[in-house]
């Protein structure tokens, strides 16, 4: 990866993100740094500090203002400082409309395909407007600091209208954009109000390169590009689409983990102990241990999942006592009222569940609903003959990634949903359809039964992908296309 960081870097990097890297909370003891957890801030992170370059995001720490200068700058990490944080303030109203209202109410559902549940007001979508060019300004300004010809990285669904915003003011920038989550097909796209839908098409399309995480995806992209705005031109074989004289490629980069630090996690004592503990606990003697770990989202599928033990529990009353199933759901959203709803209904499943099924010796679902820390992530992985993901619809989805990472005693049954981008990768898990209830539940009772021999000649197949696509290779695929994007650029739109 190394070598490919000094040609593209020769620009300046300003990354654009809605969730920051550090954020300052106040505690009884004085202000607390919080890292967040998760994959993508442990991925970049680490490439902002080599490069020196600048980390643009929403201040979500009610300590955050303490700690920055008057524009929202300052230097992190805290202790070494190597690169700048420009924090950008919303008010509530900011964070009502853009961030709970249009990005993830009608956004977030559109693009995972919950039709039902997209709700659309103007006013969500006039602060969705009113965000992005607050966050483009500050990129704008933070380039001006800087000097040169940045490359400017924007990530995610939250910022589509960013990159058309920022493009004129900094018309030197290498500007290109990595959309977490799936991208609809048209007519789900078509949901949309018209000039909604021009708007962020548009709004993209001020980017160099647009980086998806499955083929599928970025041909949804062109297809809905193709759909909507006639005046541009899209060729599909090429994955390159023009308009307004300019070019904007498309193409697919699986995003990964970073291997060798889940390895390291799940070697350390501690982790080791913990896993010990939780089979202890969970698992004693013939019994087996089946988890999940997801935030607690209705794409991830956390319902369905209960109805399909549901269902074996009923069907094959044999199966009853047989594992545990240890559901690690993280609470995200709250704020929204479907977030809010599918906890309560997932809290009472659970505690129907267990009533219905319990016996003396065995709690049949255990549910540790909180924020855990990554070491404790990795025993549960570790500890787990099965891990579940039953995503309806998901981007990509690196807890499965996580737990093939961590099973460095090559043991252990991947239960994957073919909705998944990750599916796309790891064809050797057991695929399933969370829809298919009888199905879902056939394939839990596999996994259960696999012979030894057939879990670890799958989970080597499984390890050998992950360990050839980390989030190493990730970074390196996407700073050789954007490099390649811009030499297009330079040549001008001549392909046409
Ligand atoms: P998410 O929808 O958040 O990400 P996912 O890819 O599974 O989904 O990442 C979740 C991350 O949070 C993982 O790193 C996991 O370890 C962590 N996590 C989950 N539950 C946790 C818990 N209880 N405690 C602590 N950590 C927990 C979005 C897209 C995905 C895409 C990623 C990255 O929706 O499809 O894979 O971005 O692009």
């Amino acid at each position: 990866m190394q070598s490919k960081f000094p040609a593209m870097l020769d620009r300046p990097l300003i990354l654009l993100s809605n969730r920051e890297p550090y954020e300052h909370v106040h505690k009884p003891n004085g202000i607390e740094v919080r890292f967040p957890a998760g994959g993508l801030v442990s991925a970049l992170d680490p490439i902002l500090r080599r490069t020196h370059g600048t980390w643009v995001a929403w201040a979500s720490g009610n300590a955050d203002r303490t700690v920055a200068d008057d524009v929202g700058r300052l230097a992190v990490p805290p202790g070494d400082p190597s690169y700048t944080l420009r924090r950008v303030w919303l008010s509530e109203n900011d964070v009502e409309g853009f961030y709970l209202g249009f990005a993830n109410s009608a956004l977030w559902p559109l693009c995972h395909l919950f039709v039902s549940k997209v709700d659309i007001r103007r006013s969500d979508w006039e602060s969705y407007e009113h965000a992005n060019r607050m966050f483009a300004a500050a990129v704008v300004q933070e380039a001006e600091r800087v000097g040169g010809a940045p490359m400017v990285w924007v990530h995610d669904y939250h910022f589509a209208l960013a990159p058309s915003l920022i493009r004129p003011l900094v018309p030197d920038a290498l500007i290109h954009q990595f959309w977490h989550i799936p991208f609809p097909p048209p007519d789900v796209f078509g949901i949309l109000p018209v000039g909604v839908q021009n708007s962020l098409l548009r709004g993209l399309l001020g980017n160099d390169l647009i980086e998806f995480q499955t083929d599928g995806f970025a041909w949804n992209f062109m297809d809905c590009v193709a759909r909507t705005l006639p005046e541009a031109h899209v060729s599909l074989d090429q994955s390159v689409i023009h308009l307004d004289g300019r070019q904007t490629r498309v193409g697919a980069f699986p995003i990964s983990i970073d291997v060798a630090e889940w390895q390291r996690l799940s070697a350390l004592p501690h982790t080791i102990d913990v896993c010990r503990t939780l089979r202890q606990r969970y698992a004693p003697r013939e019994r087996q241990l089946v988890v999940s770990v997801d935030r607690m989202d209705y794409t991830k599928g956390i319902e369905r999942r209960l109805r399909a033990l549901e269902h074996m529990w009923r069907d094959t009353p044999e199966r009853r006592g047989t594992f545990t199933m240890l559901i690690v759901a993280t609470p995200s959203r709250t704020d929204i009222p479907a977030y809010a709803r599918l906890e309560r209904d997932v809290l009472e499943a659970i505690e129907r569940l267990n009533d219905e099924f319990r016996t003396l010796d065995w709690t049949p679902i255990v549910l540790v609903h909180e924020n855990v820390d990554a070491d404790l992530l990795a025993a549960v992985y570790g500890a787990a003959d099965v891990c579940v993901v039953s995503s309806l619809q998901d981007g990509m989805n690196l807890v499965a990634k996580e737990f093939i990472a961590c099973r460095t005693d090559g043991n252990g049954v991947l239960v994957l949903s073919r909705f998944a981008g990750a599916s796309d990768e790891l064809s050797a898990a057991l695929l399933v359809n969370p829809f298919f209830i009888d199905a879902f539940a056939d394939t839990l009772a596999v996994a259960l039964d696999m012979p030894r021999h057939e879990r670890v000649e799958r989970m080597a197949a499984l390890r050998d992908r992950v360990a050839n696509a980390t989030i190493e290779d990730w970074l390196e695929g996407i700073l050789v296309a954007a490099e390649a994007a811009d030499h297009a650029a330079e040549g001008g739109a001549a392909a046409l």
